[in-house]
């Protein structure tokens, strides 16, 4: 099957702090990135793509090149700059123009609440471990949704809350940088998940007319061999990581199975879960109101077995081979030879993408729809004459869609692609040589350049048939 369902949406997705820059106007409060990037020294976030002031210019490309949908996210340090309280309007208008601009361009918005950027006084609170935390985030969305809810059709709750714990707890890429933490991390998880069902839940008792749902990343996990132990060490992978997360989505409890493998890894790492009968009540909920689920999906992961101490090395400059991921009491993380991998080490894998959207619907039929709300190749991109030959991510992309297809046609509900980036944005912790976007940008004069990938987007998005 080659041809999209259809109203079939051909994105493309942002977020705030990767894309938008100007980060001094107005006055926009600063989130836990600003001070640690500052610190660091290596990656200056100040200028990003511009999207602030370059937006009018990115949604004319979208349109011309068929991008019938954008994901956003809104900065909350530029609604509340501390987090909670003052309400800057400068802030408040930015995303008037901004979302005004995607309906005025037939480019529909799918706006993100929580895109990795907690504002910095919440941060030092706690972050997502604290309940002041928590109950900001709820009062932010519900300023949007009052604010912004006659405009915008899609919202999502938080982007990726997998991320999100492992960059801050396990990875210690992400402030507050620790390492290994798989306690904290597994809260933090629960948290989140209570927060987005309490968002849900004020989305739906507002009445507001639109549809709301997650964002989670999920990448599937193979064991390196047949044996017990390999096979454990993949399923331990995939519960921590995908369905600890998909059982508060969709069942609002953590089933049995599940259960089994968290406290198995909790009690190696000499943790616990808190949790409420209250937090249970409000995940099923949620569980029951939500309207799609988004996935976002670049790699697979092969892991064997491991009985030793942690350890992790990111591979955030693009040198290959270079990466280490061992997890006390999970796995480790090996290269299968068969399976390419990019030059930061991800796994291109596709038929992960197809599984794990079977897997969605084999084990949570109550699911509406899914959309693809993240997917692309992350590379070193060379601008000549005007272009990028990116015929690499051409490739890449054309096999996850059609990994898409494949599920639709096993049953699956997709109903939308959206590819990372719309242009070239700011890498979190790989700053601006990890280029995804369909356009090139020259950060120096902020020029944007078609790449040969967005005439091949265009196409598609025209016919609706992958080509
Ligand atoms: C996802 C995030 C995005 C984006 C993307 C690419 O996890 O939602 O914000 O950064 O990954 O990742 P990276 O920039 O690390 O290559």
């Amino acid at each position: 099957m080659n041809k999209f369902p259809e109203n079939f949406i051909f994105g493309a997705a942002t977020a705030a702090y990767q894309a938008e820059g100007a980060i001094n106007e107005g006055n926009r409060g600063k989130n836990y990135w600003d001070d640690y990037l500052a610190e660091q020294g290596v990656f200056d976030p100040s200028r990003a793509s511009d999207f602030y002031h370059k937006f009018p210019e990115d949604l004319a490309l979208c349109e011309k090149f068929g991008v019938n949908g954008i994901r956003i996210s809104i900065a909350w340090t530029r609604i509340f700059p501390a987090g909670v309280g003052e309400i800057d309007p400068v802030g408040v208008d930015f995303y008037h123009r901004l979302i005004d601009e995607c309906l005025a361009k037939g480019v529909e918005p799918f706006v993100t609440l929580h895109h990795f950027d907690t504002p910095l006084p919440l941060f030092k609170k706690g972050d997502w471990l604290s309940e002041e935390m928590m109950a900001a985030y709820v009062k932010f969305a519900e300023f949007c949704f009052a604010e912004y809810g006659d405009k915008v059709k899609y919202w999502i709750t938080i982007n990726e809350p997998w991320s999100v714990v492992a960059g801050q707890y396990i990875i210690g890429h992400f402030p507050p940088n620790l390492h290994y933490d798989l306690p904290k991390a597994i809260q933090s998880m629960h948290n989140m998940m209570v927060a987005h069902a309490r968002v849900v839940k004020a989305f739906k008792q507002g009445k507001y007319a639109g549809e709301i749902g997650v964002v989670h990343i999920l990448e599937s996990k193979y064991p390196i061999s047949s044996s017990v132990e390999d096979k454990q060490a993949a399923l331990k992978e995939h519960v921590l990581a995908n369905q600890f997360l998909l059982d508060a989505t969709f069942k609002g409890a953590y089933s049995e199975d599940t259960w089994q493998i968290i406290s198995g890894i909790l009690a190696e790492n000499n943790g616990q879960l808190k949790t409420s009968t209250q937090d249970f009540e409000e995940l099923a909920f949620a569980a029951k109101q939500i309207d799609f689920m988004g996935i976002n999906y670049y790699a697979s992961h092969f892991l064997q077995a491991y009985m030793g101490e942690s350890q992790i090395h990111h591979n955030g400059t693009g040198e290959k081979g270079s990466s280490v991921f061992a997890l006390k009491g999970v796995g480790e993380r090996v290269n299968n030879p068969d399976v390419p991998t990019t030059d930061w080490d991800w796994p291109i894998f596709p038929q992960g993408l197809e599984d794990m959207l079977v897997f969605v619907k084999d084990r949570y039929p109550d699911y509406h729809k899914l959309y693809v709300t993240e997917n692309g190749m992350g590379d070193k991109d060379l601008l000549v004459e005007g272009t990028v030959n990116d015929q690499a991510r051409i490739d890449y992309v054309r096999l996850h869609l059609q990994a898409i297809l494949n599920a639709v046609e096993k049953g699956v509900k997709v109903d939308g692609y959206f590819i990372w980036s719309l242009m070239d944005v700011f890498s979190w912790t790989n700053g601006y040589t990890k280029r995804y976007g369909l356009f090139y940008v020259d950060f120096e004069t902020q020029a944007r350049y078609p790449k040969k990938s967005a005439y091949w987007y265009q196409e598609i998005s025209k016919n609706g048939v992958l080509k």
